[in-house]
C-alpha cells in the first residue's frame, strides 16, 4: 500500500465532447493550488483512446492526497438531443475509486448547478459550489493536516443521510494571481478545437430567469485588470493560441471593463496578432465600442438575444427591447462586425405569433448567423424552475419535455417548451425559418446547421483542415 503524497493533488478533466474545449478551470486551479504549496498534476481524459488503460497507467505508483473532477457540463442542454453527462462522471468515479482510496473532490459549473444530486449519484462525499480557487487549496490544506473541512467556504459535504452547503465566499479577482497558464496542453486544444479561452470577470447580475451563470458565479460582478488579462493572452499566444474565445458570460457588462480591456489590448498591439470572440449583451453596445472591439482583435460577436418579441423578452426578464435589437444590429452592420443572435424560444407563454414575429423580425436585422435553440433547460434554482413548480407535478405538465418521470429535482435534462406553440413546434420553426441559411439549430451529430457543440462531426473536420475561431464563425465560414 502507498502511503498518500502529502502534497500532490491530482486534476481530472473528464470532458470528452467534439470538437474538445479546453478545460480552463483546471489551468486557474493547477495555479491556485501550486501557489498554496501543493503539488498539481492533471489527467486529462479528452484525448484518451482508452480510459481504463489511462486511468490504470496514471494512478500505478501514485497515491495523491485528494482527487478533483471537473464537471463542466451536467448535459448538452438541447431538447433535440438531451445528452446527460453525470451517469458518464459516475462510470468515471467508480473507475478511479479502483485504482485509489484518495478523496474524490467534484467541483465545475455543471456540478455548481445541483451539487448535491450529483454527488448522491456518483457516490462522492465533497464537491465544492462554484469557483475553487480559494476553495481547493484550503480544503486540501485540512485534508494534508487531518482536520476538520466542515467550514471551507464552497464545501458542499457529506452529512449522515444528506449534504451540507457551507456559503461560498466569492473571490476578488484583483487578489488572486495570473496563471501562466501551463497545466493544460493548449496547443493541442487549439489545434483540435480551433481556439483558447481566457476570462476577464466573473459574475452576472442581470435576472434572466432560465439562467444558470450566477449559480456557479455568483450575481456579483467581479473584475480582473485588463492588464493581467493582456498578460494571459500573451501567455497564451506564447504557446501559438492566437484564436480565443471569451469566457465571460456577457463581455460588455459592465460596459466600462470591456473597453478598458480593448485599450489594454490596443495598446499592446494585441488586435493584430490575437483573433477573439465572445457573448456579449445587445446593451450597452455603441459604435465606440464596436470600434474598440474591432481594434481590439474582436473577429465576431455572439449576443444572447433569445426573442424579438417584447412580451417574450419581459417574461424571460431580459433587460432590454426589440427596439434595442435592432440599433445593436445597426452598429454592427455600419462597423463590420460578425455577429450572430442567439435566440432561446418555447419559453413561458411562448405562442406560435410569438414565434413568427421573433423569426420575422431576426430575419430583418440580418444577423450574420441566428441560432434557434427551441426548448429552455429548466434547471433547479433558477426562477423558471419555481415556476414550474407553481404550475403544479412535473410529470403531467404539458409544459415540459424530456426526463420527465421520477424527476422532479429536474436532475436529468428536462426543457420547457410551452404548450401553447400546439402540436409539434419544431416543424413550425423549421416552416418559419424556411431556407434561410443564416439560422443554426440544436440538432444531434451530423444534421445540417447544427450547432450543438456536443458531437459535431462537421466541425471537427473544418477545425482539422485548419479552420479556426469560434465554432459557429467556422460553420459560417464553411457554408
Ligand atoms: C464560454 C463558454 C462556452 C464556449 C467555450 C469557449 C472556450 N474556448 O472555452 C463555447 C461556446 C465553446 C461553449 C460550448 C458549450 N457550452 Co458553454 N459556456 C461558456 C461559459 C460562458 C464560460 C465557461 C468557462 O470556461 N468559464 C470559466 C471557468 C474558469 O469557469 P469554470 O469552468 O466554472 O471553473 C471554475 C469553477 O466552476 C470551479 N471548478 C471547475 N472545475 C472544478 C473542479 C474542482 C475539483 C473544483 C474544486 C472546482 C472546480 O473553479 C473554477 C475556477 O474558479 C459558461 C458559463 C460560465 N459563465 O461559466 C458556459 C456553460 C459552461 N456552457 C454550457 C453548455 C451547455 C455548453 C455546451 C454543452 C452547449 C452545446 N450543446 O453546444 C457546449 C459544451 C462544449 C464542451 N466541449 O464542453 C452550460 C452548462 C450548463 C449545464 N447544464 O451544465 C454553461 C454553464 C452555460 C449556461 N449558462 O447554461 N461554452
Amino acid at each position: 500500500m502507498l502511503s498518500p503524497s502529502a502534497s500532490s493533488v491530482v486534476l481530472v478533466n473528464p470532458n470528452r465532447m467534439r470538437p474538445p474545449v479546453a478545460p480552463i478551470a483546471l489551468d486557474y486551479l493547477a495555479h491556485a493550488v501550486r501557489q498554496a504549496g501543493f503539488q498539481p498534476e492533471v489527467l486529462d481524459l479528452c484525448f484518451s483512446a482508452d480510459l481504463e488503460k489511462d486511468i490504470a497507467a496514471f494512478f500505478s505508483g501514485r497515491q495523491p492526497l485528494a482527487v478533483g473532477i471537473t464537471l463542466r457540463n451536467t448535459d448538452d442542454t438541447y431538447l433535440a438531443s438531451q445528452d446527460f453527462f453525470v451517469p458518464q462522471l459516475k462510470d468515471l468515479v467508480d473507475r478511479i475509486k479502483a485504482h485509489t482510496s484518495a478523496p474524490i473532490v467534484l467541483g465545475g459549473a455543471g456540478l455548481s448547478l445541483m451539487p448535491e444530486a450529483i454527488l448522491e449519484y456518483c457516490g462522492v462525499d465533497m464537491g465544492i459550489w462554484g469557483e475553487g480557487e480559494e476553495a481547493l487549496p484550503a480544503l486540501l490544506q485540512r485534508l494534508a493536516c487531518g482536520q476538520d473541512y466542515r467550514d471551507v467556504p464552497a464545501l458542499v459535504y457529506r452529512d449522515g443521510a444528506g449534504f451540507r452547503r457551507v456559503p461560498p465566499s466569492y473571490l476578488s479577482l484583483g487578489r488572486i494571481s495570473r496563471s501562466p497558464r501551463d497545466a493544460i496542453d493548449n496547443r493541442r486544444y487549439h489545434a483540435e478545437g480551433g481556439m483558447g479561452a481566457v476570462e476577464t470577470k466573473r459574475g452576472c447580475n442581470r435576472a434572466c430567469i432560465y439562467c444558470a451563470d450566477p449559480l456557479s458565479k455568483g450575481r456579483q460582478i467581479r473584475l480582473r485588470s485588463p492588464q493581467s488579462v493582456a498578460d494571459e493572452i500573451e501567455a497564451l499566444r506564447g504557446q501559438g493560441v492566437d484564436n480565443l474565445h471569451l469566457c465571460d458570460s456577457e463581455f460588455n457588462l459592465p460596459g466600462e471593463h470591456a473597453e478598458a480591456v480593448c485599450l489594454e489590448l490596443i495598446k499592446r498591439g494585441q488586435g493584430e496578432r490575437v483573433r477573439w470572440y465572445t457573448y456579449a449583451s445587445p446593451v450597452p453596445f455603441s459604435d465606440e465600442m464596436a470600434v474598440l472591439f474591432k481594434r481590439a482583435g474582436c473577429a465576431g460577436v455572439n449576443f444572447g438575444v433569445d426573442s424579438a418579441h417584447e412580451g417574450m423578452l419581459r417574461t424571460l426578464r431580459r433587460d432590454f427591447t426589440a427596439e434595442d435589437l435592432a440599433r445593436t444590429a445597426d452598429i454592427c452592420h455600419r462597423q463590420g462586425i460578425v455577429f450572430m443572435y442567439d435566440l432561446l424560444l418555447g419559453g413561458p407563454g411562448e405562442t406560435r405569433d410569438s414565434l413568427r414575429q421573433t423569426v420575422e423580425a431576426i430575419k430583418r436585422l440580418s444577423p450574420d448567423r441566428v441560432g434557434a435553440a427551441l426548448g429552455v433547460r429548466v434547471v433547479p434554482g433558477t426562477r423558471l424552475a419555481a415556476l414550474v413548480r407553481r404550475q403544479g407535478p412535473v410529470a403531467s405538465n404539458p409544459n415540459l419535455k424530456g426526463a420527465v418521470e421520477g424527476n422532479d429535482d429536474f436532475f436529468a435534462p428536462v426543457f420547457y417548451l410551452s404548450s401553447e406553440l400546439g402540436p409539434d413546434p419544431f416543424s413550425y420553426l423549421e416552416s418559419l425559418i424556411g431556407k434561410d441559411e443564416r439560422f443554426f439549430v440544436g440538432a444531434k451529430g451530423e444534421a445540417e446547421q447544427n450547432y450543438n457543440y456536443n458531437e459535431n462531426t462537421a466541425l471537427v473536420k473544418a477545425i482539422r483542415e485548419g479552420y479556426r475561431g469560434a465554432f459557429w464563425d467556422i460553420l459560417r465560414r464553411m457554408a
